[in-house]
């Protein structure tokens, strides 16, 4: 069965990595479904309240299997989401550009998340061929 999987990337904390996140998402998508397909949408528009988004993006994270970040672009929701996911006990795959970020020691220094630094794009993808095997 297809797992239900939460993407997480930044949002108000930059739009820089947006269209990695889509790729990702894309990738995601050929096998899996992803319930944030929005945060790889190159155009993403305010549509919504603040209170709205909260309530749902937290409903979809506890109805995920999985959470999958981009964490290159720093993001105090992302940090957020990542720690909501954990206290939840939902598994947490963080990728990001060693080249371009110095990751938090708060996410870095926690055991429990499965962290992949990577210096290109390209090894992105086994690793998630891996965790949705
Ligand atoms: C469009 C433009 C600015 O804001 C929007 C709509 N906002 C959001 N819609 C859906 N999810 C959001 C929105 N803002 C933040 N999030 C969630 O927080 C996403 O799931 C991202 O993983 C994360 C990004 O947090 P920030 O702090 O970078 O915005």
């Amino acid at each position: 069965m297809n797992k239900k999987v939460y993407f997480a990337g930044s949002i108000r904390g930059g739009r820089v990595d947006a269209e990695l996140y889509h790729r990702i998402i894309t990738y995601i998508q050929r096998t899996d479904d992803v319930l944030t397909e929005h945060v790889g949408d190159l155009n993403l528009q305010e549509s919504t309240t603040d209170k709205q988004i909260y309530a749902t993006d937290t409903g979809w994270l506890r109805e995920s299997d999985l959470v999958i970040c981009e964490a290159t672009c720093p993001s105090l929701g992302v940090g957020y989401e990542l720690a909501y996911a954990e206290a939840r006990n939902k598994p947490v795959y963080i990728f990001y550009d060693k080249s371009k970020a110095n990751l938090s020691a708060m996410l870095t220094g926690d055991e429990y998340f499965h962290i992949f630094p990577y210096e290109r794009e390209d090894e992105i993808y086994p690793v998630l061929d891996k965790i949705l095997k």
